[in-house]
């Protein structure tokens, strides 16, 4: 860190070793040793040669089509790319255009070095908004909570069509679940599931007037209560969700046919969107791919917020559910022909239009928005909405936008990137003699998603375009049968698109959003009374007056046992417990750091327990002392020059 910065944030260089000294609660010549990393001349020097990060960030406004993607040491990215992790069920942050991991974000996964799926605070998380019948599902099995998830689709919360720096949401994927991560902490901090449903795969947060609703689809067909039965497909049918992006509760359900694959809103706050493939209800791949056409499901949300006040709806295990099937004819739905097994929905940033894009058709059909009160007046028929419909390569995907009314277009089986121009589409749609096909940029391999720097906002600027690619091939070194996939950095700044930069990536990213720095304020540290720690333990502590932030205590009742204690660079302020066999016991651990990067773990050897615990926060597990003998605890994170001396015991009389 520079000392332009340390001083930004109200510390010297000095100081900010001075206090990791100090904080070596009494450990003669601790603060000699400093901390790792900080101390040695080499570093000071190179750090106060280097311009502010500021400065330097603003060197990558190059002409057009000539920017930079090189982030030199020292230097700060212009994005974030919130990026999923796919099956491993993380999100991940990246800096853009560097392209370099900042963080993992645990959601729907375990993870060893926070703890996340172990401590008391994320079970609660993990736990909290389940279904009475996933409760007992997972006691049934021995499982604390879901250990996978496969998330697809990360999106920040908007105000007024942009970002406004409160939330991320995603789906899973695996077990029909939505999360909510607080982007000033980047912890997750709600997570959803969603009954009735089968594979939540699409999401998509309301746009305006704000988010509002996270909409979430329900891809695969399956017996609702009440509307299917087990033996009969034929009664089969996909659920759309409405979350409540505030409280994430489920605010209403949708009933509809086929299956529900990407979303998106509008613009305006008025329509959301789904494309919609196996309309044939089929459950085999030559059945679900046989039909030409298959659909775009728009839904009117004051329709059906209007439909719920009215009582139209059937209350599907305590949620509530308006019929908006294709036959039911409904105020609710309507049901727009597209050709073929429609994949990714795109709302272009201008607000106008919707891509849909057609998967097995080589198409991209763009629907009007304005056309949509008309549709839904019953004034226009379905396909009236399509204003172009370019035939733009194999296996489109997913489109993007740059803001000066361009689209991209990933094409799966071309392995390509097409630029194709949106007027010049609709003036071909009406017969005019124009090909709306700018140019084609190979990509390697086999491209998903793409995203554009803020091109899901009306804040779309048009400088990065991050492609991200299944398959990598021979673009890295061989790291055997499992290759990492490829997510490339495009710079569309120009009038050409140019190919800069290849990124392994661990399975899967489907998706990201790329954010401008300034609409994300993360903290440095966290705030004492921050709701997410556990509740139980702070009225817990003071139920055994406990001073958390003071803690040293060992407090037994019955074959309970509670272990209060603080975490001070390098030592915890309890060096060893006793407990017996048998006993129930939570430890809680403070970290009383009070300057940034700080963080101090506890690691509970032989009892398969670790935990992460950030300056001022509060980390605590639960678990059955079963295993008798001496179990030493250490920090995991390396705080102090005598982190390894960071430890204690843990001693278990046996019975
Ligand atoms: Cu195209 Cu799940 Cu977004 Cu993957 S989905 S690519
Ligand atoms: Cu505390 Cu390492």
């Amino acid at each position: 860190m520079s000392d332009e910065k340390l001083e930004q944030n109200g510390l010297s260089r000095r100081s900010f070793l001075g206090t990791a000294a100090a904080s070596g609660a009494g450990i003669a010549g601790a603060g000699l040793l400093g901390l790792a990393g900080c101390s040695n001349g080499e570093g000071d020097k190179a750090a106060a040669s280097g311009a502010a990060p500021a400065e330097k960030a603003a060197a990558h406004s190059a002409e057009p089509g000539k920017q930079t993607s090189e982030v030199g040491p020292g230097e700060l990215d212009q994005y974030y790319g919130f990026l999923s992790g796919g099956q491993s069920g993380e999100m991940r942050l990246i800096g853009v255009p560097s392209m370099r991991e900042l963080m993992r974000i645990p959601v729907f996964n375990m993870d060893s070095a926070t703890g996340w799926g172990r401590t008391n605070e994320s079970l609660r998380i993990l736990n909290e908004k389940i279904t009475p019948e996933t409760r007992k599902f997972l006691q049934d099995s021995g499982l604390r909570c879901y250990p996978n998830g496969d998330l697809h689709h990360p999106h920040l919360s908007f105000t007024d069509q942009t970002y406004d720096g409160r939330y991320a949401y995603a789906n899973d994927k695996a077990n029909n679940r939505v999360c909510r991560i607080r982007l000033d902490v980047m912890k997750t901090d709600k997570i959803v599931e969603i009954p009735n449903v089968s594979g939540v795969h699409g999401l998509r947060p309301q746009r305006y007037p704000k988010t509002g609703y996270v909409f979430a689809n329900g891809e695969h067909i399956v017996p609702v209560d009440g509307v299917g039965k087990w033996d009969d497909p034929k009664t089969w049918n996909a659920v759309y969700t409405a979350v409540d992006g505030e409280t994430m509760d489920i605010a209403w359900q949708v009933l509809v046919d086929g299956n529900l694959d990407n979303g998106d809103a509008d613009y305006q706050g008025k329509y959301s969107f789904s494309t919609c493939y196996n309309s044939e209800r089929a459950l085999t791949v030559q059945g679900a791919s046989s039909n030409e056409q298959d659909w775009c499901v728009v839904f009117n949300l004051a329709a059906i917020e209007e439909g719920i006040k009215k009582g139209d709806f059937k209350e599907v295990n305590g949620v509530k559910m308006l019929d908006g099937r294709a036959e039911a004819n409904s105020p609710y739905t309507r049901y727009i022909p597209v050709p073929n097994s429609p994949h990714g929905c795109n709302a272009s940033p201008d607000g106008k239009y919707i891509m849909l894009n057609g998967k097995l058709s080589p198409t991209v059909t763009v629907l009007d928005v304005s056309k949509l009160d008309d549709l839904f007046a019953g004034k226009i028929k379905e396909r009236d909405v399509v204003v172009a419909e370019p035939q733009l390569g194999l296996g489109p995907l997913h489109t993007a936008f740059d803001g000066r009314g361009n689209a991209y277009t990933t094409l799966f089986i071309d392995s390509q990137m097409v630029k194709w121009n949106i007027d010049d589409a609709i003036k071909a749609y009406k017969g005019e003699k124009i090909d709306p096909i700018k140019q084609k940029l190979d990509v390697h391999y086999q491209p998903g998603h793409n995203h554009t720097t803020m091109g899901e906002t009306k804040e779309a600027d048009g400088k990065w375009l991050v492609s991200l690619n299944k398959f990598s091939k021979d673009r890295f070194l061989n790291a055997g049968p499992l290759k990492p996939e490829c997510d490339q950095l495009i710079d569309i700044s120009g009038d050409e698109m140019r190919l800069v930069h290849d990124n392994p990536t661990f399975a899967e990213p489907h998706d990201l959003c790329l954010v401008a720095a300034s609409k994300v304020n993360p903290s440095k540290t966290w705030d004492r009374k921050d709701p997410w720690f556990w509740q139980e333990a702070l009225e817990q502590a003071q139920k055994d007056g406990v001073e958390l932030e003071k803690a040293a205590k060992v407090v037994r009742e019955g074959n309970k046992v509670r272990v209060y204690m603080t975490a001070v660079a390098p030592a915890y302020s309890v060096p060893q417990f006793e407990v017996n066999q048998g006993d129930e016991v939570t430890v809680y651990v403070t970290n009383v750091e009070t300057i940034e990067d700080l963080t101090h773990g506890f690691t509970l050897e032989g009892y398969g327990i670790a935990m992460e615990i950030g300056p001022q926060a509060t980390s605590s597990v639960t678990f059955k002392a079963v295993r008798p003998g001496v179990h030493w605890y250490y920090c995991q994170w390396f705080c102090h020059a005598l982190h390894m001396e960071m430890s204690g015991q843990m001693i278990v009389k046996p019975k």
